[in-house]
């Protein structure tokens, strides 16, 4: 990964290598910490905005109740936090990971009593799914690996233990040369890929599954929806079967570190010809001219650093 200078740290910067932990750190051997993933994007007027920064805190606050962990800052002084990492990184365009954790204290399974510590990262993170992922489009594998299923664990916080089920799908795919993994839900219909929400497009109407199909609510997720219909489209939030996927018109996924990118084959099934659709390649400039501050409507999402 390409470092920065500085981490944020239960309220303070040290420089990027002394940001550590203790090994027997409650999370690390539990998955006992909840996170956010943000960006920031460096819009028309040359400054830098953080996209849907209170959405992010908001969903990371959340994510910490659900696992009784009161985080020892206001949502205002992350934000602030969020902004001051970027600025003092001298960071024009960046990813922003903010963690919540139980840290060192004792171990065993119970995280009560445990101390909650928080830490923001922000470096520079180019394409999620590799160089040319954007323009080009990636290839999906169904995962043997099903989602967590909702009465196993809440999908609705974004939890680092969660991810390791995201892990074993991801290294399936990557290792028979897919660039990502197609989840189901434990009922067997489309849920979302390791690190992102899909939609498909069929006849001109979009659809993406509902939240009850164990996907994370994702921000970038609402942010098309709410693009698309704003552009004259039907965006549906309804069940997905894999045979839906393979005879949709166009695929994508939406995440805030994939952004919008295209899928032009899954299970060496070809989405449509076989390249980024016209929908998928319009909400795709879409979502970009809103980060980058382009669009009037929608600056209301940006919070300049
Ligand atoms: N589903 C999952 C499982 C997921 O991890 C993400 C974000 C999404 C959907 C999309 O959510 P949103 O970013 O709010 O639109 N994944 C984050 C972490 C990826 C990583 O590898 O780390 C991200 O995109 O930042």
């Amino acid at each position: 990964m390409e470092e920065s200078k500085y981490i944020w740290m239960d309220g303070r910067l040290v420089p990027w290598r002394e940001a550590k932990v203790h090994v027997l750190t409650h999370a690390l051997h539990y998955g006992t910490g909840v996170f956010e993933g943000v960006r920031a994007y460096r819009t028309v007027d040359g400054r830098t905005a953080i996209f849907r920064g209170k959405d992010h805190v908001k969903r990371l606050f959340n994510s910490a109740k659900i696992y009784r962990m009161e985080i020892p800052f206001s949502e205002e002084e992350i934000l602030e936090a969020m902004k001051l990492v970027v600025r003092e990184n001298e960071l024009e365009e960046c990813y922003i990971r903010p963690i919540v954790f139980r840290g060192y204290k004792e171990l065993g399974v119970d995280p009560s009593g445990i101390p909650v510590r928080v830490a923001i990262a922000a470096w520079k993170w180019g394409e999620y799914l590799g160089r040319g992922a954007l323009e080009r489009g990636v290839r999906l594998k169904t995962s043997a690996w099903r989602r967590i299923p909702p009465q196993s664990l809440p999908l609705e916080a974004k939890a680092t233990g969660n991810y390791i089920n995201s892990a074993i799908a991801k290294m399936e795919a990557r290792d028979v040369g897919y660039d990502e993994a197609l989840m189901l839900d434990y009922r067997g219909m489309v849920s979302e890929g390791t690190g992102e929400n899909i939609f498909i497009v069929r006849d001109g109407e979009l659809f993406t599954p509902p939240l009850y199909a164990s996907i994370l609510p994702g921000i970038t997720r609402a942010t098309i929806i709410r693009l698309a219909r704003d552009l004259g489209y039907s965006a549906h939030e309804s069940e997905i079967t894999l045979a839906d996927v393979y005879t949709a018109d166009e695929v994508f996924l939406t995440g805030t570190a994939t952004e919008v990118t295209p899928v032009i084959n899954v299970d060496g099934i070809v989405i449509g010809n076989g390249r980024p659709g016209p929908v998928t390649r319009k909400l795709q400039r879409m979502y970009f001219d809103v980060v980058k501050g382009k669009v009037e409507k929608y600056k209301h999402w940006l919070d300049y650093i």
